[in-house]
C-alpha cells in the first residue's frame, strides 16, 4: 500500500527528473574580434562555416549583442556568441551584466595570440560571480605551420608547450591564478588540446548537465563515442525506473503527461545521438545525388554501432 507521503515524494521526484531533463546547458564563447569565436562555436556544434545554420564568420561587422546558437541535434544545449569585451568598451563587471552572465553555465574565452588585459579582467570577474571559465588559444594550425617553415629542427610538441607556457605566464602576470589554457584549431578539433578541454568541462559540470555536454560533443574520438554509449545505457535504467514509478503512482494529471514526455524524450535522445534528426532523414530520403555516407558520416556511424553492440 502506498502511503500519502510516498506519493508526495514520488511526485516530487518525477517533477525533479522532468525538470532536470529540460534544464538547458548554456555555454558562452567570448574574446576579441576576429579571434575565431564563431568558427569555434560552429565546429563545436559539428557544422562547418558554410552551413546555413552556422554563425557568420570572417565578417567585418562584429556581433554587438549575445547571439544564441542551439545545438542542431540537442536543443537543450546552446552556445552563445558574445560580443568581444573590447568592442563594448565597458569594464568587465558591466560587460557581464550587459551579456546577462547569470544564464551561462560556463565561459570560454578565446584568443588567437597573447591573452590581453581585457581577457584577464573578464576571467577575474567571472570567477567572482562563481562561474567557470576556460581559456582557448585558437588558430594553432597557423602557428605550427609558421614554426615548421622557420625552425631548423621542428618539434611539434615542444612548440605547443612553448605556446601553452607563454599564455599561462602572461595570464599569471595579469593576476589570473593557475589558468587553464587549451590550444586548438577549429579546423581540426580532434587535434591538440580540444579533447582535454572536453574532459575538463565534463568533470567540472553538475551531473545532469554533464550528460547533455557528452551527448553534444563532436564524435572526434573513440572515448567520446564510448561516453555517449554510457550515457544512453544509464538513461535506459533511469527512464525504466521513472516510467515504472509513474505507472505505480498514478497522480492525476501528472502521470500521463510524465509518461508520454519521458517516452518522447528517450526517443528523441536516441535519434539525436545517432545523428537521425529530421534534417538528416530528409536529406537521406532526397539523397539521390550524394552517397549515403556523405549524409550520415559513415565512419562515425559504424564506429558508434560497433561500440554500442
Ligand atoms: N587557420 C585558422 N583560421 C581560423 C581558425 N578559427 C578561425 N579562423 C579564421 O579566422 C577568421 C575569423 O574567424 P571568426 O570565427 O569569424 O572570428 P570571430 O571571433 O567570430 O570574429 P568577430 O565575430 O568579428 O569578432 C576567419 O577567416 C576564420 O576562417 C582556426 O582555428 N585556424
Ligand atoms: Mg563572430
Amino acid at each position: 500500500m502506498m502511503e500519502n507521503n510516498d506519493t508526495d515524494s514520488a511526485e516530487s521526484m518525477i517533477k525533479k527528473c522532468l525538470e532536470d531533463m529540460n534544464n538547458p546547458l548554456h555555454i558562452a564563447v567570448t574574446g576579441r574580434s576576429g579571434v575565431g569565436k564563431s568558427t569555434f562555436l560552429n565546429a563545436f556544434r559539428g557544422i562547418d562555416n558554410k552551413d546555413e545554420r552556422a554563425a557568420p564568420t570572417g565578417v567585418v561587422e562584429t556581433t554587438m549583442k549575445p547571439e544564441p546558437y542551439p545545438h542542431p541535434r540537442h536543443p537543450n544545449v546552446t552556445l552563445w556568441d558574445l560580443p568581444g569585451i573590447g568592442t563594448t568598451n565597458c569594464p568587465a563587471d558591466q560587460y557581464l551584466k550587459y551579456v546577462e552572465f547569470e544564464k551561462f553555465d560556463l565561459f570560454i574565452i578565446v584568443s588567437a595570440g597573447h591573452f590581453r588585459e581585457h581577457d584577464a579582467m573578464l576571467a577575474q570577474e567571472i570567477k567572482k560571480m562563481g562561474k567557470k571559465f576556460y581559456f582557448v588559444r585558437s588558430k594553432i594550425d597557423q602557428n605550427l605551420h609558421h614554426a615548421q617553415r622557420s625552425q631548423r629542427e621542428y618539434d611539434e610538441e615542444k612548440t605547443l608547450q612553448e605556446i601553452r607556457d607563454n599564455c599561462i605566464q602572461g595570464l599569471e602576470k595579469q593576476g589570473v591564478e593557475s589558468p587553464q589554457v587549451f590550444l586548438l584549431s577549429s579546423f581540426d578539433l580532434h587535434l591538440y588540446d580540444f579533447p582535454a578541454l572536453q574532459d575538463t568541462m565534463e568533470r567540472e559540470l553538475p551531473s545532469h548537465k554533464r550528460d547533455f555536454l557528452i551527448l553534444v560533443l563532436p564524435n572526434i574520438c573513440k572515448s567520446t563515442i564510448h561516453k555517449k554509449k554510457e550515457v544512453f545505457r544509464s538513461r535506459i535504467k533511469y527512464y525504466a525506473i521513472l516510467s515504472a514509478l509513474v505507472a505505480a503512482v498514478p497522480i492525476p494529471g501528472l502521470s500521463i503527461a510524465a509518461d508520454s514526455s519521458i517516452v518522447a524524450k528517450v526517443l528523441q535522445d536516441y535519434l539525436n545521438g545517432l545523428g537521425l534528426d529530421e534534417k538528416s532523414l530528409e536529406k537521406i530520403s532526397n539523397a539521390t545525388k550524394g552517397s549515403f555516407s556523405d549524409v550520415m558520416g559513415r565512419d562515425e556511424m559504424s564506429l558508434f554501432w560497433k561500440e554500442c553492440n
